[in-house]
C-alpha cells in the first residue's frame, strides 16, 4: 500500500478528531501543520508528535510537498486555501460548509477540475454507522419504494461553548449543521429539485437562525422533511443523534434515540441497535461524529490511492450547498425555491 503524506491546515476545536482520524488511517501520515495561531499549533503538534509547524501555509505546501492537504479552517478562509493546494497541485480535503455562496464553491470545483486535481469537502455525517445502517436497509428494498423522509436533528446542546463563531454568524444553523442534514437527506432519498424552509431563531444571545424547517421535493413524488433546532430541550439531550423516519410501500424504518432501528414490514417488526463504535481515543457523546470522521478519512484515502471520485466530491457538494442556499432564500421570500433556479 502506497504511503501517503498529508498535511493539515488548522489546528482549531475539530481538528484534533481529524488529526486521530488520520493516525486511524493505514498508510497515511501527517507530515506537517499549519496554523495562524502559535499556541493552537504547538498544542496539536505536541499532541501528535509532529515536529514540522507552519504559521504560513503556502510555505508548508512548497517545502513540504504533501500528497494531500486536509483544510480544517472555518468557511472564510476555504477559498483561498483550497486555490493555495490547487495552484501547487496537490489534492485537497476541504471542511464543510465549503463555501459561504455557491459562486464560491462552483469556482473552487471548477478550479480543481481544471487542474485535474481530487477534491473532496468532508461531508462526514452520511458516514456515521446509524445512517449507514438506514441506507442499508433502504437499499435491501425490505421497505418497498420511500414515499416520505424526515431528517431529525433537535437539541438544546450548547454548542457555542466549544465554536463560539457559530453564535456570531448572520446564518447559522442551515450553513452549519442543517447542511449535515440536508446531505443526509440527498444520501437517502437522492437529489431534490425544489426546497421550502421556514427559519427562526429562539436564543437571543446568538445572532441567527437557530431553528430551521424544510420540506424537500425528490423524484417521483418522494417528499421529505429536514428540520433541525438548537432551542430544543428535551428529556433526554440528543446531542448530536440524527433521528431518521421513512415511509415505504412495504414497510417503514425509524431511527429512533439512543442509535435504536426499527423495522416494521408486513412479516413484523424488528429491532436493531446501530451504536456508533466508540473509538479508543473518541468520547461521548461526540463518538458518533468522531467515528464518521475517521471513516471518511479512510474514504478519501482510499479514493486517492484508487483514482475514484470521492462520495463528497466538491462536484457532489455544489448539490447539498444548493439545498442550503435555497433554504435560506426560501425562508426570506415564503416561496419554494426550484434548485435548478440557483
Ligand atoms: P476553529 O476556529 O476552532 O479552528 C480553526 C483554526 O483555523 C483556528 O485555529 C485558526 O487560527 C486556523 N486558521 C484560520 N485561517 C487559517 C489560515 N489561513 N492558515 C492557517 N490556519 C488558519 O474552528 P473549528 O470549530 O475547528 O471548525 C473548523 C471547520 O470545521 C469549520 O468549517 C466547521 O464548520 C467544521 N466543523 C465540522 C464538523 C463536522 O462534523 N464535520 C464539526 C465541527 C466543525
Ligand atoms: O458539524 C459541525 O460543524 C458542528 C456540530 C456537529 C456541532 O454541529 O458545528
Amino acid at each position: 500500500m502506497a504511503e501517503l503524506r498529508g498535511a493539515l491546515i488548522g489546528c482549531g476545536f475539530f481538528a484534533v478528531n481529524q488529526m486521530h482520524g488520520w493516525r486511524d488511517a493505514e498508510g497515511v501520515t501527517i507530515a506537517a501543520i499549519c496554523d495562524l495561531d502559535p499556541a493552537r499549533l504547538d498544542a496539536v503538534g505536541d499532541s501528535f508528535g509532529i515536529e514540522a509547524r507552519y504559521g504560513d501555509a503556502e510555505r508548508m505546501l512548497a517545502e513540504i510537498k504533501p500528497d494531500f492537504v486536509d483544510i480544517a479552517t472555518t468557511v472564510r478562509s476555504h477559498r483561498p486555501l483550497v486555490e493555495l493546494a490547487l495552484r501547487h497541485r496537490i489534492p485537497v480535503i476541504c471542511q464543510k460548509p465549503f463555501a459561504e455562496n455557491l459562486a464560491d464553491a462552483r469556482a473552487m470545483v471548477d478550479g480543481a477540475k481544471t487542474a485535474g486535481v481530487p477534491l473532496m469537502v468532508h461531508e462526514n455525517f452520511r458516514w456515521q454507522t446509524p445512517i449507514q445502517a438506514v441506507k442499508a436497509v433502504l437499499d435491501s428494498g425490505e421497505i418497498g419504494t420511500p414515499f416520505f423522509g424526515r431528517v431529525s436533528f433537535r437539541s438544546a446542546y450548547d454548542v457555542y461553548a466549544g465554536q463560539p463563531y457559530l453564535a456570531e454568524g448572520e446564518r447559522f444553523i442551515i450553513e452549519d449543521l442543517g447542511i449535515h442534514a440536508l446531505d443526509i437527506a440527498r444520501f437517502l432519498f437522492g437529489d431534490a429539485s425544489a426546497i421550502t424552509a421556514r427559519t427562526t431563531r429562539v436564543n437571543p444571545r446568538i445572532r441567527g437562525e437557530d431553528v430551521a424547517t424544510m420540506l424537500l421535493d425528490h423524484a417521483d413524488g418522494l417528499a421529505s422533511i429536514v428540520d433541525c433546532s438548537y432551542a430544543t430541550r428535551l428529556e433526554e439531550e440528543l446531542f448530536p443523534q440524527t433521528l431518521v423516519e421513512i415511509d415505504g410501500s412495504e414497510g417503514s424504518l425509524r431511527l429512533g434515540a439512543g442509535y435504536r432501528l426499527v423495522v416494521t414490514t408486513g412479516e413484523g417488526t424488528r429491532h436493531e441497535d446501530v451504536s456508533p463504535t466508540l473509538l479508543p481515543w473518541a468520547e461521548r457523546p461526540w463518538h458518533n461524529i468522531q467515528e464518521s470522521v475517521a471513516a471518511i478519512q479512510k474514504h478519501w484515502a482510499a479514493c486517492l490511492r484508487e483514482g475514484c471520485e470521492p462520495q463528497t466530491s466538491g462536484a457532489d457538494n455544489l448539490k447539498t450547498l444548493a439545498l442550503v442556499e435555497g433554504a435560506y432564500q426560501s425562508a426570506a421570500t415564503g416561496q419554494t425555491v426550484p434548485l435548478e433556479s440557483l
